[in-house]
């Protein structure tokens, strides 16, 4: 079934520390609106201002078991749906947002532990119909997005996890590519910052039909 008429795309972008998300959503978002099509870009945790709030209190530190983790996730993700993103794609906007529900799945879920049925109870009760257009899978081997990541400064909570977290991270988020082989593109993410905006603007021609 296609897109509601008038209804902007969702494009998520995922992937471990580092795999280059920021900077290719930032190129994303300019290759789109430089082809006609208003964008808005955004990110998780975050992207509305209780949302913000929520990610300063996880980002910041504290501890929580896998649930309680994944539940502040959510509650920042449905004051993002609710207030900046649903109201984006009925606008008719494009939505590129830097990590999504997925995070949550491949993070808390294959890092931390959380089961897929509690993911899928908070992603029916926050998202309700609400799915990714398109996703892309940014696959970096995690030391060298750590690498990439630690360059710029401080580690935040996460990137301060394992080798074997990191590890698992991954292998949860090409689990969830290869059980979504329609929504979810898997790219190279050590290419370099260019090709890998090509390869992002051959999957949304191929996948979403449109000339970006
Ligand atoms: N989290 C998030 C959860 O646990 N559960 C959830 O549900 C959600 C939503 C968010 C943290 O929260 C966790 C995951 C995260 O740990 P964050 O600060 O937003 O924290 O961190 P990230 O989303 O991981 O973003 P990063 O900024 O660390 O990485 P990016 O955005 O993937 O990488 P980017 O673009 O900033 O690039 C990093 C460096 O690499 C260079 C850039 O210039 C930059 O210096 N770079 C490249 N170099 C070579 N080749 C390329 N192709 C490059 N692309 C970028």
């Amino acid at each position: 079934m296609g897109p509601e008429p008038g209804r902007g795309r969702f494009i998520t972008l995922e992937g471990g520390e580092g795999a280059g998300k920021t900077t290719l959503s930032r190129a994303l978002a300019g290759a789109l609106a430089a082809s006609g099509l208003p964008v808005l870009r955004t990110r998780e945790p975050g992207g509305a201002p209780g949302a913000e709030a929520v990610r300063a209190l996880i980002l910041g530190g504290g501890s929580w078991d896998p649930v309680a983790e994944a539940m502040l996730h959510f509650a920042a993700r449905r004051e993002h749906v609710a207030r900046t993103i649903g109201p984006a794609l009925d606008a008719g906007i494009w939505v590129v947002c830097d990590r999504f529900a997925d995070s949550t799945l491949a993070y808390q879920g294959a890092g931390q532990g959380l089961s897929r049925d509690v993911w899928e109870c908070l992603c029916g009760l926050t998202l309700g119909a609400l799915r990714p257009d398109l996703t892309l899978l940014l696959d970096l081997p995690p030391e060298r997005g750590m690498g990439r990541a630690l360059s710029r400064g401080d580690a935040n909570r996460y990137e301060r996890q394992s080798d074997a977290f990191h590890a698992r991270v991954r292998d949860g988020f090409l689990a969830i590519a290869a059980q979504e082989p329609e929504r979810c593109v898997v790219l190279d993410a050590s290419r370099s910052p260019g090709e890998v905006l090509d390869l992002s603007l051959a999957a949304i021609r191929n996948r979403l039909g449109v000339a970006a």
